[in-house]
Parts: structure tokens; sequence; C-alpha cells
């Protein structure tokens, strides 16, 4: 089936571009142009419309060729072609215009769109820039600043908005064919009809001298470390001091330093690990899915109210349940406040909030819950409390429901122990706050059903949530890895390091906040509660929590009580190294017989995330999680791992396996074999000289 077509409708010849999913531009899609354009060209029609089939417009280059060998034409080639055609081509957009899609219709003569379209140029998010020719005609249509706007944040515009600003010069009503047709009769009718985009002369006046300047310093907080906006910022500075074919000879330079760059490969990678996480291997496809129209939440706190705003943000209704009144009011103010906050920045109209918290209904009484679809818990982490509350809900709620768990370490297979419908349980991990972090953990229990699984996955993208699968361990694939990341954090506290020497590495590499202001942020009475109960044996090695535990018996829990790894400033929150946090360091290095000395920065590095990504590598020999990938999506959309570095696992391959191998085991023999013992997968990939993607390829 060809994915290009063309046919003369009366005077107005049809390109049809037909490529699913999203009309991304392949190699056989700017051949299938370029082919109908000389056709077209010696043919009776007097000017073109270029239309796609399917859900949308040109959705943008084709990612997946991305790293192979360029295939002619190019696409900045392609427009150059279209642009210079010598009749007018108008575009007619449906859906969504991304990227080379848009800059496709930038170099038509004229474009129009349906009112619910949206246009973008989301390039930036793959650590790239328009590299056909956006950086420079984006600039003509719609003047500096507004081409700055949309390339640099990559978030599309409505079709209205697009028209507002000239990006486009029409939206239209009914069958877009139609339409379009109908401009383009318009614009022969007016007789001088070619209008390109290169002849349009930059609005110099749209950006003052200091512009260029700010959005470099803008930008460089925005997106910390990040290459690709700066080069933005050289694209659209071209555009303005040079001539078109200068400009476009600036973009094509600094597009292939970004296609070429660690940070895209990295990006792109990161786009395709999102989309891969809600695929489930052995899930057969016909499975089944179950109607989730009606949502029931146990406990009303942070986590319980942020779950509840997720599904009634999604137009489902949810009914919160709590121990009384009391509890109940506390969550439902929990979720005001929540969105109180939203619409202060404007991201919410009051009127939205309101109607949304109008789908939570209180209660009390568990028989409120026996008509859900879904029931999910997120009450105290407690292994006994859970297994009351599950066995309430196998005697309330009706046959086929789904029995979530929120919990965040719990052996989901126990808690379905506690039900006569083990096929029903399964664990949904959220993050917090909930109602703002992407990653959602599901965990598939040894009883989970098929159509169990499949719901909550389908359920995650209805939740705008990024699925990742996990099997039961301890802390399942996130937690569990972060423990050793936190291990490391606390040994090299204690044997030379500062709370903030250690953050500044962390953050230096890229991570949203470095770890010792995440248990301040998290709270230090976390790790201690978790660990009460617990054996010596248990509790691992009492150096990986002593500095954790005398803060805590200090009464500095973190952020919540002003002091905790970092003094806090109470108005500004701002936090400060803390002298008396050494002291307490020094003194449990005393105590424990650790002489400290300083550790360099690229072995704190090394240690933190070696730890982590050793520990990803038994997750993954274990078959805990599917795909390296997916702890990659666990890590970029649930800790703050820096996108751009790929996700733990891609940042394992980029470094080398052989390298980590060989530190883990220098490791070893310098700080003790109990943690330092690399991971058989690991170890077995080295031997065999293959890397993790040919091992994820073979599974
Ligand atoms: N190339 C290849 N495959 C793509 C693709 C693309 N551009 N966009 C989507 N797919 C695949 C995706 O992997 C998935 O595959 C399926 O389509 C459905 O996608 C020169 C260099 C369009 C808003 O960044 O934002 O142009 O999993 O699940 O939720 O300057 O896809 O089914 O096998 O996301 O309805 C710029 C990326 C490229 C847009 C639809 N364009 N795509 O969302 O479906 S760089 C983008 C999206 C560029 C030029 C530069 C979304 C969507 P599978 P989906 P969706």
């Amino acid at each position: 089936m060809s994915v290009v077509s063309y046919q003369l409708e009366g005077d107005i010849g049809v390109i049809r571009l037909n490529n699913p999913p999203v009309n991304a531009l392949s190699h056989a899609l700017r051949s299938g142009i370029k082919e109908a354009l000389a056709q077209a060209q010696d043919d009776a029609s007097l000017a073109l419309v270029l239309i796609c089939e399917g859900r949308t417009f040109i959705a943008g280059a084709d990612i997946s060729e991305f790293g192979k060998p360029p295939m002619l034409p190019s696409l900045p080639e392609l427009l150059n072609v279209v642009e210079a055609f010598t009749k007018p081509i108008i575009a007619a957009i449906h859906g969504t215009a991304l990227g080379g899609g848009l800059e496709t219709a930038m170099a038509c003569h004229y474009r129009c769109a349906l009112a619910t379209a949206n246009v973008g140029l989301p390039e930036v998010k793959l650590g790239l820039l328009p590299g056909a020719g956006g950086t420079q005609r984006a600039p003509r249509l719609v003047g500096v600043k507004a081409a700055m706007d949309l390339i640099t944040t990559g978030v599309p515009i409505s079709a209205d908005k697009a028209l507002s600003i000239g990006l486009i010069d029409k939206v239209v009503e009914g069958d877009l064919l139609t339409s379009a047709i109908k401009f383009a009769q318009e614009v022969i009718a007016q007789g001088d009809v070619i209008r390109r985009v290169r002849d349009i002369e930059v609005d110099k006046e749209s950006a003052l001298d200091d512009f260029f300047a700010d959005c470099r310093a803008k930008l460089s907080q925005r997106y910390r470390l990040q290459e690709a906006p700066q080069r933005i910022v050289e694209c659209i500075e071209a555009s303005m001091n040079k001539s078109f074919e200068e400009g476009l000879k600036v973009e094509r330079r600094l597009f292939i330093e970004c296609m070429n760059s660690s940070q895209s490969a990295a990006l792109r990678h990161m786009f395709f690990a999102e989309r891969m996480s809600s695929k489930i291997k052995d899930l057969p496809k016909e499975t089944q899915l179950k109607d989730i129209k009606r949502v029931g939440i146990i406990g009303g706190g942070t986590m319980g109210g942020g779950i509840a705003m997720n599904f009634v943000n999604a137009g489902i209704p949810v009914t919160l349940l709590e121990i009384n009144d009391v509890a109940l009011q506390r969550g439902k103010d929990i979720i005001a406040k929540n969105y109180a906050m939203t619409v202060k920045k404007g991201k919410l109209t009051n009127q939205l909030a309101t109607q949304r918290q109008a789908l939570i209904t209180g209660t009390t009484d568990y028989n409120d819950l026996a008509d859900m679809d879904l029931v999910i818990e997120a009450v105290f982490e407690n292994l006994d409390i859970k297994k009351q509350v599950f066995a309430k809900l196998d005697n309330v709620c009706k046959p086929g429901a789904i029995l979530a768990s929120n919990t965040s370490y719990q052996d989901v297979n126990l808690i379905a122990e506690s039900t006569s419908r083990p096929q029903d349980v399964i664990g949904l991990h959220f993050f917090s706050p909930a109602n703002v972090m992407k990653l959602l953990e599901i965990v598939r229990g040894d009883k989970t059903s098929d159509q169990v699984l499949a719901t909550s996955m389908a359920m995650a993208k209805t939740i705008k949530k990024v699925p990742a699968l996990s099997r039961v361990c301890y802390g399942f694939i996130g937690n569990r890895m972060l423990r050793q990341y936190a291990r490391e954090a606390q040994l090299c506290l204690l044997e030379g390091s500062t709370p903030q020497g250690i953050d500044t590495v962390m953050q230096n590499f890229g991570m949203a906040m470095g770890p010792l202001a995440v248990g301040d942020l998290a709270g230090i009475d976390i790790g201690y509660k978790a660990r009460e109960g617990l054996t010596d044996e248990e509790k691992g090695d009492v150096r990986t929590y002593c500095i954790a535990d005398a803060l805590y018996d200090m009464g500095r829990l973190g952020q919540k009580t002003g002091a905790g790894y970092y003094q806090y400033d109470p108005d500004t929150r701002q936090r400060m190294a803390d002298p008396v946090v050494l002291e307490v360091i020094e003194a449990q290095a005393k105590q424990r017989g650790v002489e400290r000395k300083a550790i360099d920065d690229e072995t704190i590095l090394q240690r933190l995330t070696f730890a982590l990504i050793n520990e990803g590598f038994k997750i993954l020999e274990e078959g805990i999680a599917q795909r390296p990938s997916d702890i990659d999506v666990v890590y970029v959309f649930g800790y703050g791992f820096p996108a751009y570095r790929g996700g733990p696992m891609f940042y394992a391959e980029s470094i080398g396996l052989e390298k980590i191998y060989q530190t883990i085991c220098e490791f070893g023999a310098i700080y003790g074999e109990e943690f330092w013992q690399p991971a058989a997968l690991l170890k077995q990939l080295v031997e065999e000289g293959k890397t993790l993607t040919q091992w994820a390829n073979s599974q």
C-alpha cells in the first residue's frame, strides 16, 4: 500500500499521505511526496492540497530512522522543493502537526486547520531542534518571541492560537478536504498566490538587545545542563541576523550536533521506553478489559487524596473512605488545597476544579464500596493493617472488582492471601505527590489475573500515568534500587563526605535533588519507622543508618521540623549546611571506628550510581522487571533521574558494562564484598561481550 497518493480533483491536485499510526515522515513518505510534486508540476492543477489520512497530520520526522544512515531526500531538501514549487500548496491540518510535520506545513504556501487541531515543535523534548527549516520559518511567520516560546517549550498550541499568531491562515469547519479545496480556490482567485515564508522579513523589533541573553539565562535554569535549548537560541538569533540560506546552514550544523549528542540519544530512548512500558510480554492481545466507572479509595491522607485527584481529573467518580468524619474532612481539605494551588498557578479554572471535586463522595462506611469497579487502599504502610482492610473489601465488594494496594514495599501476594479472590488483587504504587508524579508502578501478584493486569495498564493511560510493571519483591523496582543508592550515600557521609558534598555531585549529574535533600523532604522518620520492629540483621549494616537514627533522636526529621541533614530557613525553606550535622557524623564515625577522609566527586558518583545499576541488573535477572527500559522509566518518571541520561540502565550502557563491572570489583576490594558483589547478569554479559540491549532483545 502506497503511503502517498496523488490525484486531481477539479483543478486542485490532492496529495494524500497515509503512513499509520501518525504519518511520521519516513523515507517512503518523503520520496512519495517528492514524486507527487513532480507529477503535479506538469499536470492541469492550479494549486495543491497536502492532507493526511488517519488520525493526524504529520507528527514529525520518523524518530525510528534516527541514528541510521540518512536516506534521501532528506526532509530539509524536500521542504525546499515544496517551498520553491510554482503552484500554491495548501497544508490541510487535523490532529497534531508536530516537528517536521509543522515544518512541512510552514514550507507550504498556506496552512488551514480544523479547530480541533494542535500544532507544535516538540523537538527539544528529544534533545533536538527543528532541523527542517523550523527555526528559520517560524520567526518569519510569528515573530522571534513567539517562535522562541514555541520551540523552547515544545508545547503544542491550538489551531485558534496558531491563527492568532499567524502560524496558520484559516481555521476551517466540516470536512477538512472540502474546506481545504475551497480555500485553495480562494487563493487562486486572489491572483498573486505564491507566498514563500523564506521571503518574509523577520520582525527585528520583536527581540530587544538583551532578549537572547535573557533566553539563554532562563533556559539554562529551566533545562539545567541540557544542550539543545542553547542551540535553539543560536538558531533563532541567526534567523534575525543572517539571510535565510545562512540561517539554514546554522540550523543544519546545530541540528547535527544535537542529533549526534548523547543527550538526544537518551531522550529518544526515553520516548520509546515510555511507550514500551505499557506493553506486557506474556499478556494475550485479546485480553478483555474491565470497565472502570467507579473508584473507591481507602485513606484520605496525602497519598489517598492525590490518588483521588487522578481519577476525578479523568472524569471518574470517586468514593473516598476514611475511619471517621474528621479524617474524611481532612482528606477533602487536602484535595481542595491541591486544587486551589493548581488554580492559583493558572493551570486550571475554578469551575473545573469545583466540578472535579464534586465527583468525590466521602464515606466512613465500607458498604458504600460495594459497587466500586476498582478500590485502591492507601492506608498506613503496615502489612497487618492492609490485610485487615483487604479482608473487609473481600466481604463487601462486588465480584470482579479490582482490589489494589498503594503499598510501596509490602508483599502483594500476602495481601492477596487475605482475600478469597487473589486473582483480583494488584499493587498500584503511586508516587508522592500522587496527583503530580507521572510514574505508576504496577505490581503483579503471583495470582493476579491477566484481565486485572491489562485493565490496570489501560487505566494508567486513562489517568495520564506512565506505568511500569513489577513482580513482587521488597520495594519492587524503584525503592529496591533506591535502598542501595541511599546505602552508598550514608556510607559516603560516614567515611568522609558531607550532605552538601554528596548532593552537589548528584545534582551536577542531573538528579532533580541529591539523596540527603530528598531524605529531608520525605522525612527522616520515614526510614526510622520502616526499621522499627526489624531485627538488627533485618536492618542491615548499622553504618548505613546510624547517622539518620542519630538525627531522628535529636528530633531533626528534615524539612518538617526545620532541620535534618540541613538547616532550613523558616520563611524561604532554603536549605543550609549545618555544622551540627558534621559533628553528628564525626561522632558516629568515631563510635564505629571509621577514620574519615575526603572522597572525590567521581568516586561518590560511581558509588551511588553503580550501586543503583547493580541492583537493576539483579532485578532483571530475577524477572522482577520485564526489560531494562522499564527500569529507566521508573527512575526518570518516579525518582528525578535525568531523562537526558536515559535512565540508570541506558546510562550503564553509555558507560560500558565492562567499566561498571571492573569498578564494582575494585569497590569490593576497597569497601568490602558485602555490598559490592557484581550482579550475575552483569558478570555474564561482560564475559560474553554482550550489551544489555542485546540481552533484552534476546528475552
Ligand atoms: N516517529 C516514529 N514513531 C512515532 C512518532 C514519530 N515521530 N510519533 C509517534 N510514534 C509512534 C509511537 O512510538 C507509537 O508506536 C505510535 O506512534 C503511537 O504513538 C526534522 C527532527 C503524535 C502526540 O516528537 O508526541 O520531527 O508504540 O503512543 O499517545 O525537525 O506520538 O504504537 O509502536 O505516542 O496518540 C518530532 C512524537 C519528531 C512527536 C500521538 N515529533 N509523537 O500520541 O500515540 S523529531 C514528535 C508524539 C522531528 C524535525 C525533527 C505522539 C503523538 P507504538 P503514541 P498518542
